[in-house]
């Protein structure tokens, strides 16, 4: 194919507006009220490399939950739950940002870049860990 002077210039221009490498966005919504079962669901579990967006909704009625990115040393990795606390010890854990007190309703945002490796998405109020509220999530080269 043969282009013209003033359309490699338009293509360049594409180019330059369209980045190579764009940011994953990851929608999570966060569920479950107080005394019962409890989610965090991801649209995808499976995502490239780099930075990524996490959309937070909390689709509870009237429970408050949050989002604890957590990098794995290792897929299979153990995460502690501390009995009396009824939730994980976040000190034993790498996090790499969350988004806190969401109330029921609302949305929130996390912006992280990740390498590629294991990780979850876990709600750490009091018991809501133990009720069902963490998720994978796989990040690829
Ligand atoms: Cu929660």
């Amino acid at each position: 194919m043969h282009f013209s002077r003033t359309k490699l210039s338009a293509i360049a221009l594409l180019c330059m507006a369209s980045p190579v490498f764009a940011a994953s966005t990851v929608k999570v919504v966060e569920g479950g009220e107080a005394g019962g079962s409890m989610t965090i669901t991801l649209d995808k579990s499976v995502i490239k490399a780099g930075e990524t967006v996490f959309l937070v909704h909390n689709d509870a009625v009237a429970e408050e939950h949050e989002m604890v990115l957590v990098k794995l040393k290792s897929a299979d990795q153990k995460i502690k739950v501390i009995a009396a606390k009824h939730g994980v010890d976040e000190k034993q854990l790498e996090s790499l940002g969350e988004v806190s007190d969401l109330k029921p309703g609302s949305d929130g945002k996390l912006k992280a870049t990740l390498a590629p490796g294991s990780y979850v998405l876990l709600c750490n109020i009091k018991g809501h860990y133990e009720a069902g509220m963490r998720a994978m999530l796989t990040v690829t080269e």
